[in-house]
């Protein structure tokens, strides 16, 4: 996931995934604020914690089974994880306003 400042304000490198297979999700912010990206409730198994020490983040929601990464201005953040369900699931930045703008996407589970 690649968020930048221009006409397109995410693009993906891929959003179609394996259940049972490793993925590193990858968030680039490019942008002089801070995004995040949360995905809808899904089953999934983490290796390294989304959730970094970001003092001035505020947002972090502790929902069951969502699945949250941030990265603070001009950063880059990772989290690796093993999707368990197949299905399809909503992806979005959770910054106010940000879905808005097109922060907001798809990404496909297959068995
Ligand atoms: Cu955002």
């Amino acid at each position: 996931m690649d968020y930048r400042k221009q006409k397109q304000y995410v693009s993906f490198v891929r959003t179609r995934l394996k259940r049972n297979e490793k993925i590193t999700l990858t968030l680039i912010n490019h942008d002089a604020i801070e995004h995040d990206i949360e995905i809808s409730p899904f089953l999934y198994q983490t290796f390294n914690g989304g959730h970094n020490s970001s003092s001035s983040h505020t947002q972090h929601s502790k929902k069951d089974n969502v699945l949250h990464l941030h990265a603070s201005s001009k950063t880059t953040n990772q989290l690796t994880f093993v999707p368990k369900i197949q299905g399809t699931y909503q992806f979005y930045c959770t910054i106010p306003g940000h879905k808005e703008l097109g922060m907001i996407g798809h990404i496909r589970i297959s068995n």
